[in-house]
């Protein structure tokens, strides 16, 4: 992912459990969420850094997921380790896009990346690769302007995006849990309220503002990125 260099990276962005507690005086913050009898050791068991940036023509995403091990045996867009997408629109009162991509299969057998369009106008590419020594896992897509009904992509434009990336391990098969950027958009139902609102900015790449009614989304770790806090985060 060398062409990544340079563009900003959101290190373990955080969010509120349980969802809808955000913003709250003793709200609780987290990277990862455990579900379904998944259990979570750290950071080194599953963790996420996205980065973003775009060109006029596509929105590219970058996801390196950090996790012990992969799994998939099913070939699923969610039900294993998986990267969730939602969009919504500039307003997140509607849902644009749903998109799941994973990688097939089990440690050691990787055999398929799977693009799987839930809803929406679809035409995205994506190239995955697992790094098993280093037990990271690569995610790169590519969304056409079409996903938000454009022509061109240009600065200011303003949509969300939500991220669930799932984490199922070798003794815990399926979706176990999740980290993620906004991720409570698409886990627990779907709320496009949850996803964070991005504004393509000058230099290609993407500022974001907190939302401001019930903010799920707190950004962790941000190197070189520009954002822009509600008064109420932390
Ligand atoms: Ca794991
Ligand atoms: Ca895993």
């Amino acid at each position: 992912m060398n062409e990544w260099d340079g563009v900003a990276q959101i290190v373990n962005p955080k969010f509120a459990v349980p969802k809808g507690s955000g913003n709250g005086a003793n709200s609780i913050y987290v990277i990862f969420k455990e579900y379904g009898g998944g259990t979570w050791t750290g950071p080194d068991d599953q963790s996420s850094a996205v980065q973003f940036a775009y060109d006029s023509e596509n929105l590219y995403l970058g996801i390196v997921v950090t996790d012990d091990y992969q799994d998939n045996a099913t070939h699923s867009g969610w039900n294993g380790d998986s990267v969730q997408v939602m969009i919504a629109n500039q307003a997140r009162d509607t849902i644009v896009a749903l998109y799941n991509y994973a990688l097939g299969d089990v440690e050691g057998a990787i055999d398929s990346i799977i693009v799987m369009n839930e809803s929406g106008p679809g035409g995205t590419q994506a190239v995955f690769s697992r790094d098993a020594a280093n037990k990271t896992t690569y995610y790169e897509i590519r969304m056409p302007t079409g996903f938000l009904g454009l022509t061109k992509l240009i600065p200011e434009t303003k949509f969300g995006l939500g991220l669930a990336i799932n984490d199922g391990d070798k003794l815990t098969p399926g979706q176990r849990g999740w980290s993620g950027l906004g991720a409570h958009s698409i886990v627990y139902g779907k709320s496009s309220s949850e996803t964070a609102l991005l504004t393509l900015g000058a230099d290609q790449t993407l500022n974001w503002v907190f939302p401001t009614n019930n903010a799920m989304l707190r950004l962790g770790q941000v190197y070189s990125l520009t954002a822009t806090a509600a008064a109420d985060c932390p």
